[in-house]
């Protein structure tokens, strides 16, 4: 199949899980047409002969405030599918990449060539942003006209049909997201481990954007109370608008030593694979990749019980669930799980099983048995 993918490049979830769906996809000897404004990042040391990058550009001009980013996005669209012959086009998050895909759609209708669009909901596109007055007409209707939609869980199903009842009737298909567990294992990195802990302490991890929603300030006044027990430290891996607020908390607080802020990070796994546990307790998650790498990698997690988290951690077998914002609970769960080396263990172990379930290939197929589908299905 040729298929055309549009996403953010960033480093947020929905652009990793568009860019390893891509790279997976090449794998298998499809022709993957990326289409996006920058490269996307997990596609800068990648080079495969199936895979093609198009960037797109837009023209600033002294009228305008905000650059037409939608009308050139179309327009690229538009561009790729016409003469590269795209069959399919997978738009990831729904602002404003939905709306855009339908646009491209009927205008290449105009030309003759009809083309389907897959639309993937990834999380704020449906909890936050895309819920706000401002928007909703446009998502709900580019959800309604897409060809396929799907959702990375139940619990972000359910909020689609809540926060957008008028899609109530239209199938939406829960395909989760998926880890390679090639990438994504514990190796050994005894030399690593000693430099960040030297004495053997327990280390702890969060990594993310950084956003008001995922709580970083929990975890730093967790980490206090967990210190204040044993010793330990505590890897925080991404940047974005609260490092600055959280920098000053560990200051306040005077645990700074004992804290890394290492931002943005391509080597994850390595990372992951000298934590012993990793905390993620936003108030906000519609699935949680960051928790789903950390569990490939035998890591024991402690989230909060929202949104997808439920569907990705069992309680009290790969980790714990703990209630939003209960930053003792969160100091104690932690603690139950480093104190305990038999508990750690039997956690690891099952935190690795349970993320085969979320194996790349198996989730891969889905997307292809989706394609096919709206393939077959797409009558113009
Ligand atoms: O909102 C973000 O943190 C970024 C966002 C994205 O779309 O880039 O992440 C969402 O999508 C990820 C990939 O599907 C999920 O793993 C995250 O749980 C989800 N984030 C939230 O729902 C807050």
């Amino acid at each position: 199949m040729r298929i055309g993918i549009v996403c953010y490049p960033t480093y947020g979830g929905s652009g990793v899980v568009a860019t390893e769906l891509g790279k997976a996809l090449a794998e298998k000897k499809h022709e993957v047409h990326f289409i996006t404004y920058n490269k996307p990042v997990r596609l800068e040391d990648f080079f495969s002969t199936h895979i093609y990058y198009h960037e797109v550009n837009v023209n600033a001009y002294p009228l305008f405030e905000y650059k037409p980013y939608e009308t050139a996005l179309s327009s690229m669209i538009v561009d790729v599918a016409r003469f590269q012959k795209l069959d399919i086009l997978h738009v990831h998050y729904a602002i404003p990449h939905a709306a855009c895909a339908y646009m491209a759609q009927q205008i290449l209708k105009t030309m003759g060539i009809h083309i389907p669009f897959v639309t993937t909901l990834h999380g704020t596109d449906i909890t936050i942003v895309g819920r706000d007055a401002s928007v909703e007409p446009v998502i709900t209707f580019s959800i309604l006209q897409s060809d396929g939609v799907t959702a990375v869980s139940q619990s972000l199903k359910q909020d689609t049909y809540r926060n957008f009842p008028r899609t109530q009737d239209k199938p939406i298909q829960v395909i989760y997201n998926f880890v390679d567990t090639k990438r994504f294992y514990r190796k050994k990195l005894d030399h690593f481990k000693k430099a960040i802990a030297p004495y053997n302490e327990p280390i702890l991890t969060h990594s993310s954007n950084f956003r008001k929603v995922k709580n970083v300030d929990d975890i730093i006044r967790a980490f206090d109370l967990i210190r204040k027990k044993i010793p330990a430290k505590l890897l925080l891996v991404g940047d974005g608008p609260e490092r600055t607020n959280i920098e000053r908390l560990c200051r306040e607080l005077g645990n700074c030593g004992d804290i890394r802020f290492l931002g943005k990070q391509d080597a994850i796994e390595d990372i992951l694979s000298i934590s012993d546990l990793f905390l993620l307790p936003s108030s906000i998650e519609s699935f949680g990749l960051a928790a789903l790498e950390a569990m490939a990698c035998g890591v024991p997690v402690v989230a909060t019980r929202v949104g997808g988290l439920p569907e990705l951690v069992k309680h009290g077998k790969t980790g714990y669930l703990i209630q939003e914002h209960d930053i003792q609970d969160l100091a104690n769960k932690s603690l139950e799980i480093l104190c305990n080396p038999s508990l750690h263990e039997s956690f690891s172990q099952m935190a690795y099983q349970n993320a085969l379930r979320f194996e790349k290939d198996r989730i891969v197929s889905e997307y292809e048995k989706l394609y096919q589908s709206v393939l077959e299905k797409a009558v113009y």
